[in-house]
């Protein structure tokens, strides 16, 4: 694979954060996607979010499969692991990574043909199980590495770059990821920073499935009049349910809204989650409520944004295993391989 190095010099008044980093250690190669491209947008705010969040990045794995949007991993957090697998695969490999190795940060990065199309079997499975991920869709309604055909995610109705239209039904994968039980789901898009930056930073310190669809144009082949991803369209069709603010555990409680307007989230590690409502009827725990909600808006021809469902007292797949708290990799051969005795006691258990 071709790829351009960035040079390593510095701003020295770079401002740092709390592991004296700078934005540039979160960084990667330079990205080679088209200029305009959504996916950028969205790798710089998943910068920022393990910026402010002060990660250090070699606690992280960003596991992606294959497509424009999978090869983004490439262009952040550069001194982190990273594992870019088969296309459609990267949710058993996060998951097998995951069992293996629970003290790690999963970023799973998929697109929607990635997700929707051929990984649609494994993104379920994932999010069923509740794996401690954050799950990021990078959705622009078609194949963009394999030059623009229809994916999945496209809405029926909606027009290709050649006028052709799509006869197709839609899968929603944020009504799928509700469905099937992921306890924090949020959709935003790659042109609303300050709506993504903090979607993403809540869904890392979420413990369980964290699943964002996040909107992001195809400028090469999908941005065109007839599109339902393009910039211009989900800019008029966009209906914020919320603002979210995140503050890490550290940080003293300094927004003040008016009571009412406020609905304040305290997750499993003491994280916290302000949410400013934008609608008034709007309750982001309520799992049905919400898939009520975005089919009502779907209907309409609007996109709902913001953070549509959380679970805070969310578990996650190695509490449904009950499985050790070491990582398999720290785990000495006694503790392995208990010996004959203990599996001779397996063996009869199943006679
Ligand atoms: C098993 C397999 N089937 C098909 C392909 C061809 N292929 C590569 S990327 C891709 C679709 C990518 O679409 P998406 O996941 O939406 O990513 P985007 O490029 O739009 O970001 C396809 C079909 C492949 N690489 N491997
Ligand atoms: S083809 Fe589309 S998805 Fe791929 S880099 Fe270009 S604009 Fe982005
Ligand atoms: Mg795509």
């Amino acid at each position: 694979m071709t790829y351009i190095a960035k040079p390593k010099f510095q701003h020295p008044g770079l401002p740092k954060n709390d592991l004296g980093f700078t934005h540039r250690d979160y960084e990667g190669k330079i990205s080679t996607l088209c200029a305009g491209c959504g996916h950028d947008s969205i790798t710089a705010s998943i910068i920022e979010a393990c910026f402010e969040l002060s990660i250090e990045p070699h606690r992280v794995a960003k596991i992606s499969g294959i497509g424009c949007s999978s090869k983004t991993p490439d262009y952040f957090l550069g001194n982190s692991h990273g594992f870019n697998s088969v296309h459609g695969r990267m949710p058993s490999v996060l998951t097998g990574a995951n069992l293996a190795n629970r003290d790690l940060i999963y970023l799973g990065v998929s697109g929607d043909g990635d997700s929707a199309s051929i990984g649609f079997g494994q993104f379920a499975h994932s999010i069923r199980r509740g794996v401690n991920m954050t799950y990021i869709v990078e959705n622009n309604g078609v194949y963009g590495l394999t030059k623009g055909q229809f994916s999945a995610t496209a809405d029926r109705g909606s027009k290709n770059k050649r006028g052709v239209t799509n006869t197709d039904n839609a899968i929603d994968l944020v009504a799928i990821a509700l469905q099937l039980g992921a306890s924090f789901v949020a959709r935003s898009f790659s042109g609303d920073k300050t709506q993504l930056v903090p979607l993403i930073a809540a869904a890392i310190e979420h413990k369980g499935a964290a699943f964002i669809d996040v909107i992001s144009p195809c400028v090469a082949f999908n941005n065109h009049p007839g599109s339902t991803k393009s910039y211009e369209y989900v800019r008029a069709h966009n209906e914020a349910v919320n603002r979210l603010d995140f503050m890490p555990r550290r940080d003293a409680i300094t927004a003040s809204y008016s009571p009412g307007e406020v609905i304040e989230v305290t997750q499993h590690d003491g994280t916290r989650i302000t949410l400013r409502k934008i609608d008034a009827d709007y309750d982001p725990h309520d799992r049905v409520g919400a898939m009520s909600f975005l089919q009502r808006h779907a209907a309409k021809g609007q996109i709902v944004t913001g953070l549509l469902y959380v679970d805070p007292e969310s578990e996650d797949l190695h509490s449904h295993l009950d499985t050790v708290d070491t990582p398999l990799n720290q785990l000495g051969e006694k503790a392995l391989c208990p010996g004959s005795a203990a599996l001779d006691k397996i063996n009869a258990s199943l006679r």
